[in-house]
């Protein structure tokens, strides 16, 4: 995965805002599970602010910004709190840490956050120590009208719940990444295949097609698009292997033994299951496939209530190919529409359609869930490609 495609301005910006020595720098090596900020019990160890490019599932590309306490103090200090005021005009999405004491800087800075309509999680850190936990989540509540979330660095807990609220207050328009960017770059050629069978519908393309092609049309590529079987004709066509080559998935076992080597490959339902949601939460989910037994129980999730195409992947198809991999014994159990149960413990995996009706917000949401619960998500193309023994052979 080329994580370094991903330019700055894509990433969601989280910006981790309070006093010295609150545990802010502490508090993203535990959302990342690296030690990557410098941690120390004097007050002012951060200075400047930093920015720090990282991969957080199921959000995916992010930015954390590390900033100096917002009560720091002297000439210097001033002009570091300077440097921490001007990172919020950045930030999409603000942590503020509460402590012990009063909140004179916080309600100042959660006023300034507001002012630029960044939404706020109130964070309590350090609550390992807290003396008075009940009565400190009581007043920021009191003070910001949302329930804090309780987190501890030390002992990693609130981690969890942190990225839920994380994923709950992210733009409805979010959009990590661009369809593509991962794999190209400007001047590589491109060849899409894609077959215009009885499910292609009279006369156009179908959108996920469209998009990928002005995706990459934006990141000046080059770009050839072809049925199946004038792929070997296209190839010849060119002076050198093209860079990608992106298929509909059903015609992946007639393009792959075409593929020139050093050429990747992938498929669009694999590209919109990132776009769309997080490769990383979804090709982990699909690994559960192997452990499933006939006493396991399947959700198949689907977003619409009514979706004729699709409804035959994740009835018929889907059900019928884990069954003959796992076993006629496994339980497949299908829900549509808003009906996500809350209670997944009773599954072994989740997987969920390809909602193309829906935004990445609300995939993010059900993902943010079932890891909640410890219950392994995929989605349709990621499952299908998993039980047709393609995954491993795919670039996302
Ligand atoms: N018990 C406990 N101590 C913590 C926790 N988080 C951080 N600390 C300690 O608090 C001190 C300050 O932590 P930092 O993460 O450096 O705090 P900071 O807000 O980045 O501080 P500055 O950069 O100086 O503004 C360190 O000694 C940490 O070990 C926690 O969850 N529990
Ligand atoms: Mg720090």
């Amino acid at each position: 995965m080329e994580l370094a495609n991903t330019p700055a301005a894509n990433r969601l910006h989280i910006g981790i805002y309070g006093r010295r020595n609150s545990g802010k720098s502490s508090l993203i090596n535990a959302i990342t599970g690296h030690d990557i900020a410098l941690v120390s019990d004097v007050a002012g160890t951060t200075t400047d602010p930093v920015y720090k490019a990282m991969e957080i599932h199921p959000i995916g590309p992010c930015m954390l910004i590390d900033t100096a306490g917002f009560d720091d103090e002297g000439r210097l200090g001033e002009m570091r709190v300077e440097k921490t005021r001007k990172a919020m005009d950045k930030t999409d999405v603000a942590l503020l840490l509460f402590s012990d004491g009063d909140f004179e800087k916080e309600e100042e800075w959660l006023r300034e956050l507001k002012k630029r309509k960044v939404p706020v999680i109130p964070v309590i850190s350090k609550a390992d120590v807290r003396a008075d936990l009940e009565g400190l989540a009581a007043r920021v509540k009191e003070t910001t009208g949302l329930p804090p979330v309780l987190v501890s660095a030390k002992e990693k807990t609130g981690v969890k719940e942190l990225l839920s609220a994380l994923v709950r207050v992210i733009p409805e328009d979010f959009e990590a990444e661009s369809i593509t960017g991962r794999l190209v770059n400007e001047d590589d050629v491109v060849v899409l295949v894609m077959p215009q069978d009885i499910q292609a519908p009279k006369g156009r393309l179908i959108l996920p097609q469209v998009q990928t092609i002005r995706d990459l049309l934006d990141h000046k590529c080059i770009v050839m698009s072809v049925t199946t079987d004038k792929l070997t004709g296209a190839l010849g066509a060119l002076a050198k292997p093209p860079k990608l080559i992106i298929t509909d998935s059903q015609a992946f076992s007639a393009v792959y033994p075409l593929k020139p080597e050093g050429t990747l490959l992938t498929s669009f339902s694999v590209l919109f299951a990132q776009y769309k949601g997080d490769i990383g939460a979804f090709t982990e989910g699909a690994a559960a496939i192997d452990r499933l037994t006939e006493q396991s129980k399947v959700l198949i999730a689907e977003a619409c209530t009514h979706a004729p195409l699709s409804e035959d992947i994740g009835r018929e198809k889907i059900p019928r190919m884990l069954k003959k991999k796992v076993g006629l014994g496994l339980t497949v159990d299908m829900v549509s529409g808003t009906d996500f149960p809350d209670d997944l413990s009773p599954y072994s995996l989740v997987i969920h359609c390809g909602a193309c009706m829906f935004n990445r917000k609300y995939v993010l949401s059900r993902i943010q869930k079932a890891r909640e619960h410890g219950v392994p998500i995929t989605n349709y193309g990621v499952a299908l490609a998993k039980l047709t023994g393609v995954l491993d052979k795919i670039s996302f």
